[in-house]
């Protein structure tokens, strides 16, 4: 019956991936229920677009209210939807946020991952839900090995990277105790015109975007140093549906096998609007500024060390040849298309061509 019915329950459906595994897994035929938080403002900016259709076109998308801190309400809606894929993308997901919310964090991203993995055996499904975990290249931490891949050690450094370093082995045990299809994607930064804007890149190409309008004159940054491998959000949620569709549970790392500085992004960020960024000072200092070349007395980025993290993870590169071997996934969006879209996405928000789905809707 389950290879049937093809069900799916997403957690953190309203963040960044939750919007593109919906729209995916909606192309492929599958029902699609949702976890949302009850919240003072809207926060479905990036699934309205899905959500109105299904008024009109009976899209398959049902949402619900819930936490990843709520255990009796996990095991209502696993019951209720009896899901034959689950994918658990929902987390407190900020790194330097994690720094302040510690015992949340791990409440959410750690042990909302247990209540997770017990609710659906509490409802008798432990054979017949495949499970997805939003693992994460900050469980590589503190650099041991370049590149990093399934079988490298981890070396968590922050509250964040701890809990998701719970989750990882929590997982592990459940599959090898009780034969469950629980899979973790180890998956390195991934980007998207949807990234919350409290992320780098997104803040990056939001304040290009607001620089070039007018609106804003500076940029402020933390580490520029940090080198980090980015790919395109849209692919990676592929890879994501991917290793749920195997016969055997197992751990991949997506990455895209390229690493760049925060410095580099900011380069080509500005570069997509035709500015030319000169650094200028001492070098990897908060004395340290990028000016526009063209005219060296306009100070466009600045280091504000309210931006640096307590502890950092100063280099990630991730090696994907077990995910292109086993299931043939790959990262498809070059570095400066990324960045590209990124930028004229925000250039098209910023001057009001297209609507910001972080923006209040009805
Ligand atoms: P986002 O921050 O964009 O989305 C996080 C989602 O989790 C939101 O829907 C949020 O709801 C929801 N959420 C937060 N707290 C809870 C809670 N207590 N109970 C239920 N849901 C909650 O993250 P991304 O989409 O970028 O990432 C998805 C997952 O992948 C996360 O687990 C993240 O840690 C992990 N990850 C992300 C990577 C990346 O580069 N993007 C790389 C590796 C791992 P709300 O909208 O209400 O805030
Ligand atoms: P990260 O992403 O911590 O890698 O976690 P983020 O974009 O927040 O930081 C990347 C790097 O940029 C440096 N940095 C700044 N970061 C932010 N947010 N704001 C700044 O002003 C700034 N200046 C420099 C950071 O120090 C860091 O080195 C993301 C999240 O999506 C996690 O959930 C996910 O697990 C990992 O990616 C893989």
């Amino acid at each position: 019956m389950s290879e049937e019915r093809k069900v799916a329950l997403v957690t953190g459906i309203t963040g960044q991936d939750g919007s593109y595994l919906t729209e995916l897994l909606l192309e492929k035929g599958y029902t699609v229920h949702g976890i949302i938080r009850r919240s003072s403002s809207f926060n479905t900016g990036r699934i309205d677009h899905i959500y109105k259709d299904r008024h009109e076109t009976g899209v398959k998308l049902f949402l619900h209210y819930g936490d990843l801190c709520d255990a009796t309400n996990l095991i209502t809606i696993i019951a209720n939807v009896r899901p034959t894929e689950i994918y658990n993308l929902g987390a407190m997901s900020h790194v330097k946020v994690s720094f302040d919310m510690p015992e949340y964090t791990a409440d959410c991203d750690g042990v909302g991952v247990l209540r997770m993995l017990d609710a659906i055996r509490a409802c008798g499904l432990e054979k017949e839900v495949k499970f997805y975990q939003a693992s994460t290249s900050e469980l590589y931490g503190k650099v041991r090995e370049v590149p990093q891949s399934e079988t490298t050690p981890f070396y968590p450094r922050s509250p964040y990277a701890v809990a998701k370093q719970y989750a990882f082995w929590i997982l592990v045990n459940y599959r090898e105790a009780y034969g469950m299809h629980l899979t973790n994607g180890i998956l390195f930064n991934h980007e998207s015109p949807r990234r919350g804007r409290t992320f780098v890149t997104r803040k990056i190409t939001t304040a290009v975007a607001r620089i070039h309008a007018g609106i804003d004159k500076c940029l402020y940054l933390g580490n520029i140093d940090a080198k980090r491998d980015w790919g395109h959000a849209r692919d990676y949620v592929e890879g994501m549906w991917r290793m749920l569709q195997q016969e055997e549970a197992d751990d991949y790392v997506l990455a895209t096998g390229e690493t760049h500085t925060v410095r580099e992004f900011v380069e080509k960020a500005f570069a997509v609007v035709g500015t030319t960024i000169k650094w200028k000072g001492p070098t990897g200092t908060v004395d340290e500024v990028g000016v526009d070349a063209a005219n060296e007395d306009n100070v466009l980025v600045k280091i504000d060390p309210k931006y640096f993290r307590p502890t950092e993870v100063e280099l990630l590169l991730g090696d994907p040849t077990k995910a292109r071997n086993k299931i043939g996934w790959e990262s498809s969006t070059p570095f400066d298309q990324l960045v590209r879209e990124m930028v004229e996405e925000d250039v098209k928000m910023v001057t009001g061509k297209t609507v910001d789905p972080e923006a209040h809707r009805a």
